[in-house]
């Protein structure tokens, strides 16, 4: 009995030496921030020697955080811990930033680059005239298939995902709005649904989804289907480029039934601190040959037209990576639902996350 006691003691101590000493580093690391700046991006999705390149150039140190949605994000800022410098919020999110004051109006002067994003992707909707974003990447959620498994073609719609033949072998990615809108979409309803009934089927059809999926998955989702465990994957598209570049038999659609077309974006949050960095930052991912080298490196689609000339043609011609305009106008943006809509979206997902186990 003692010997346990003694056990706890000691386990308890551990744990508040750690939790101490885990605190006093991120305070150091926090307090330095006049030569440095705390970036929140989405994993696997910057080249990381672009943020040693920033470093080298400027003298400012980059902390460098992640997150795998908009919901972990948006949770994350709004709770107000970190001073984040600088963030990548999709559309739909901007607006919610926008909409609970979490972010700061941005100082152009200081990004002169933004005159290389290509004119259609700036003063869209969800922030007139770039007053709180400039645009990053955009991109698509679709279907990855392995066509030497199934056949070329064998995938063209969502409803194929259900097909009783593909039990265990499909990947989702762990979202929210990802996953209902897939659901919504193949019932030919729109991804930005309100209706309670709606949803509810929207949920039931991805229980019925259950005995094909293998697994709901992060960015893990890019290894697990490049080294052959599952033979689909739902994925965002940029995701989908990596994997086929890794794995040829993989081919990547833009499902029939209708898609979400997303934009990610930089904002500068409230609780910025170093807020000349944070512009001085983006200013430089904005710079046409870092924005080649990163779109080369995570391989999703870039919003930087000066970029393309950097960048192969057959890249940027590629229609699966850069829908052209009449594709892109039958696609579906999110849109900010409001907070309890996003939390009813949320919720459901969980649902059926939970309805697997
Ligand atoms: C890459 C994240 C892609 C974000 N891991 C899609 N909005």
């Amino acid at each position: 009995m003692q010997g346990i006691l003694r056990l706890y003691v000691f386990v308890g101590i551990f744990v508040l030496l750690l939790w101490s000493t885990v605190g006093a580093v991120e305070r150091y690391a926090y307090q330095a921030t006049n030569d440095a700046i705390i970036v929140y991006n989405w994993g696997d999705y910057i080249d990381p020697d672009l943020i040693s390149k920033f470093e080298e150039e400027t003298g400012i140190r980059v902390i460098y955080q992640t997150f795998d949605s908009n919901e972990a994000m948006l949770a994350k800022i709004a709770q107000g811990g970190t001073p984040y410098d600088v963030a990548v919020p999709s559309e739909y999110a901007v607006s919610r930033m926008i909409a609970e004051d979490l972010l700061i109006p941005l100082d152009m002067k200081a990004i002169p680059n933004l005159k290389h994003i290509d004119p259609r992707f700036l003063n869209q909707s969800f922030d007139p005239h770039n007053r709180y974003s400039v645009p990053y990447f955009w991109g698509t959620v679709g279907i990855v298939y392995n066509k030497d498994v199934l056949g070329e073609g064998a995938i063209t719609r969502w409803e194929d995902l259900w097909d009783a033949s593909y039990r265990n072998s499909i990947l989702l990615v762990d979202g929210a709005r990802e996953i209902m809108g897939m659901a919504l979409n193949s019932l030919g309803y729109s991804l930005n649904d309100t209706e309670v009934e709606h949803l509810l089927e929207a949920k039931a059809k991805l229980d019925e989804l259950t005995p094909n999926v293998r697994a709901i998955v992060g960015d893990e989702i890019k290894f697990l289907l490049e080294t052959d465990e599952a033979t689909i994957g739902v994925v965002w598209s940029g995701d989908a480029a990596e994997i086929m570049s890794e794995n040829e038999a993989f081919d990547y659609v833009i499902p029939e039934e209708g898609t979400n077309l997303w934009f990610d974006n930089f904002v500068i949050p409230k609780t910025a601190r170093n807020v000349a960095g944070a512009h001085a930052f983006i200013n430089f991912m904005l710079d046409a040959e870092n924005a080649a080298m990163n779109a080369e490196y995570v391989g999703y689609a870039t919003p930087n037209l000066a970029a393309h000339t950097y960048l192969p043609e057959y890249v940027t011609n590629d229609r699966r990576f850069y829908p052209d305009e009449v594709t892109q106008a039958k696609l579906e943006v999110y849109r900010d639902l409001g907070k309890v809509m996003l939390g009813r979206y949320n919720e459901l997902f969980l649902e059926f996350k939970m309805h697997r186990k």
